[in-house]
């Protein structure tokens, strides 16, 4: 008789999982640390001193949504739509504007969590109740590929945060050039870079004294030790972050203090550290206008306009196609 094999069909987590500890050096990718406690560490890291890219983009939203609208087609209207939305609180500011200038616009908010949407939902109906909105749970590019052939107004795509900081340049192209795929040439795309700027001011943002960071990196494990019954120690790896000045790539770690092995119950796993190996969880990109226009060029868009911070700590561009 044949041996009964159990099927095995894995999570895009539990394939990150093997995958990243079975490849050499390890790595495990930053997109699943977010969780819901990894949700709320990083809205602990944006609420932090050290982590000046939301104060940022929060002023550059306060201080320039005027002039940052001047292109939105305000009297035959437009869909403003946001990849990755979160908390939305960056947008109201822009969002507070239009309505004050009773542009005539539809706010579509995309989210991969549903909680987080919901609670944007709420808030937008107590702060905003003039603003027309709809919810899109799912990927950006399901959305995306979607809202394109949705009606033919003028979309505007909105990406905050310098999130495409964590893709590698490669990847961030593929990235740009899926959303100019999906954009008429009346479309702008609206997206914040971090800066290069002085090293130590990059590392501090992303080692704090209080290791909230270092938690935040560490949800990784925690999360592959409720989530796969995993058995690792997260007080025997440290938090470790380095900042390249030439590339601009600031490059999270973790790092095993000894010798150790681990086990993943769930996925059958045995990982062997030996002392002092690392496993590589994160980058966060720091750019400078060439680099920019680079990436924007490979992916067929063009630089419209630049909005900087006072400190020239971050950028948005708006570009087109
Ligand atoms: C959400 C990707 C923009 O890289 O700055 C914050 C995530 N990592 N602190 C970033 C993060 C460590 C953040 N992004």
């Amino acid at each position: 008789m044949e041996p009964t094999a159990k099927p095995t069909t894995y999570t895009a987590f539990e394939k990150d999982v093997i995958s990243g500890f079975t490849e050499y050096p390890k790595r495990l990718s930053s997109k699943f640390i977010y969780d819901e406690k990894g949700d709320k560490l990083f809205q602990d890291i944006m609420a932090m001193p050290e982590y000046y890219l939301t104060k940022c983009e929060y002023s550059i939203l306060q201080n320039q949504s005027p002039i940052i609208a001047e292109k939105f087609n305000l009297d035959e209207g437009f869909d403003l739509i946001e990849l990755g939305a979160g908390d939305g609180k960056k947008t109201k500011l822009l969002l507070n504007h239009l309505s004050e200038i009773k542009a005539n616009f539809r706010y579509l908010p995309v989210d991969i969590s549903q909680n987080v949407l919901n609670e944007l939902g709420n808030d937008l109906e107590q702060e905003l109740p003039e603003v027309d909105f709809e919810l899109l749970q799912g990927s950006y590019f399901d959305v995306l590929n979607q809202l394109s052939s949705y009606n033919q107004r003028q979309k505007i795509i909105l990406v905050l945060g310098s999130n495409i900081g964590n893709l590698m340049h490669s990847d961030a192209i593929d990235f740009l050039k899926k959303i100019q795929e999906n954009m008429s040439s009346e479309d702008l795309l609206f997206m914040g870079f971090d800066q290069k700027k002085h090293p130590q001011v990059v590392i501090d943002a992303y080692d704090d004294p209080n290791g909230i960071t270092e938690a935040f990196n560490k949800n990784l494990l925690a999360r592959i030790n409720t989530e796969l019954e995993g058995n690792f120690d997260l007080d025997e790896f440290l938090h470790w972050e380095t900042y390249d000045p030439e590339t601009g790539t600031a490059k999270s770690f973790l790092v095993s203090k000894k010798a150790q092995n681990v086990r993943i119950e769930r996925l059958n796993l045995d990982i062997d550290f030996k002392a002092w190996e690392t496993i590589h969880t994160e980058i966060s990109q720091k750019y400078d206008d060439d680099t920019v226009e680079w990436l924007a060029s490979k992916a067929n868009l063009s630089i419209d306009r630049v909005f900087e911070s006072e400190t020239k700590y971050y950028k948005n561009y708006t570009f087109k196609k």
